[in-house]
């Protein structure tokens, strides 16, 4: 039952690699040798506050079974460290982090850091999320995000792991009104200045691939894979650039790429029980595909219709993973190229809709990870982030 999940037993062995896995899994792929770079729980799951490696708890209630653990993988060794709030593992040749930001010192940062979140027209705000976080002022949360922003990139340079590949934000009461805005759009100017002032004169071509989710509870969550080397970070010819969305989204775009490609070298001197491949290649390539909606152009498609927002979204990551085949030349299969894929379902009842749809469209080889989460427009009903290995 639990063997579909683990990464496969071959000679290629990359130097990064995403597990879902249960907890008993993790613990078996441990023992066989693999360093952890991090750990993300999801739900009520609690945390380790002993444990060495970062790892974080995300609000969000996990609507199959049996409970998964995203697990970040290398089969070099890994050490753990800490610098300011940012939690680390490094490998030699990745760096993965973390901040996770409880309620209260969210409450405490950034009173008089960045203005407020009044000045300028967004789009009408959806229903407000009552509760503790509707209660934190716009520039509270607007800059706490600037500063963690802040805080990772020149962490970043000055670990030497330069390269953004990967981002995931999660926060809670994420369609909540604050002021003209709602909290996403303060996230995304929060984010936005500071990869403003960081990337001075390569902002376009530096933003990473990324998720921006709603949790229902715990911690603004933060974490990031980071290299040395760059990756290349794609568009979807379906899908405006969001950096490029217009202001009716909000004043400062989101800032993240549809997908980034990364060519991890492998590592196969230091694998026992294997041996490398006579005529095999040296490196792996995945593609990190970004929270993906039914969105095209810019515009929201198929409102209250959650198979149609389903579809859309498919047919999106298709198109993305065609572009960077037929422009990067790398093999990849289509949609048959996906191994993991994490599905954020904002109405737990819709499970029962897209679930049989993704059984029938992909065999077990494909771990997914269904989530109860809020999407950061308030018509959206589904978004699918995804991982694809070249062949
Ligand atoms: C979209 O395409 C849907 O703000 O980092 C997806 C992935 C979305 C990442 C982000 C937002 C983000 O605009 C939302």
């Amino acid at each position: 039952m639990s063997a579909d999940r683990l990464p496969s037993r071959t000679a290629r062995s990359p130097a990064v690699e995403a597990a879902y896995v249960t907890s008993a899994e993790l613990q078996t792929l441990l023992r066989a040798g693999r360093s952890l770079l991090g750990e993300i729980r999801f739900g009520t799951a609690p945390r380790d506050p002993a444990a060495p490696h970062p790892q974080a708890r995300v609000g969000m209630a996990q609507l199959n079974n049996p409970p998964l653990i995203e697990a970040w993988l290398s089969r070099q060794p890994v050490s753990y460290h800490q610098a300011g709030r940012i939690r680390f593992a490094r490998s030699e040749q990745a760096l993965f982090g973390c901040i996770a930001l409880a309620d209260d010192s969210r409450e405490g940062g950034g009173r008089a850091a960045s203005g407020d979140c009044m000045d300028a027209g967004g789009r009408a705000t959806p229903g407000a999320v009552a509760g503790t976080t509707a209660e934190i002022e716009p520039a509270g949360f607007e800059g706490v995000v600037r500063g963690c922003y802040a805080e990772i990139l020149p962490f970043l340079d000055a670990q030497a792991y330069p390269q953004l590949l990967r981002m995931w934000n999660y926060f809670p009461a994420i369609n909540a009104a604050l002021g003209d805005l709602d909290r996403y759009q303060c996230f995304c100017r929060g984010r936005f200045e500071a990869l403003k002032d960081y990337y001075v004169g390569q902002f376009d071509q530096r933003l990473p691939a990324a998720s921006a989710v709603g949790s229902h509870d715990g911690d603004l969550v933060i974490y990031f894979l980071a290299a040395k080397t760059p990756g290349k970070h794609c568009e979807n010819p379906r899908q405006m650039s969001a950096y490029h969305y217009p202001p009716q989204y909000g004043p400062r775009s989101p800032s993240f790429a549809r997908a980034t490609l990364m060519r991890w070298p492998e590592n196969r001197s230091c694998v026992s029980g294997t041996s490398a491949v006579p005529g095999g290649r040296d490196e792996s390539a995945y593609l990190y595909i970004s929270g993906t909606a039914s969105i095209v152009g810019h515009e929201s498609l198929h409102l209250d219709d959650p198979r149609a927002q389903l579809e859309e979204t498919l047919e999106n990551i298709r198109a993305l993973i065609e572009r960077v085949e037929h422009d990067d030349h790398v093999v990849f299969r289509g949609l048959d190229s996906l191994t993991h894929l994490k599905v954020y379902i904002r109405h737990p009842e819709h499970l029962r809709l897209i679930q049989p749809r993704l059984d029938a469209l992909f065999g077990p080889r494909v771990v997914r990870l269904y989530l109860t989460a809020d999407i950061c427009r308030a018509e959206l009903l589904m978004e699918i982030e995804a991982i694809a290995r070249a062949r």
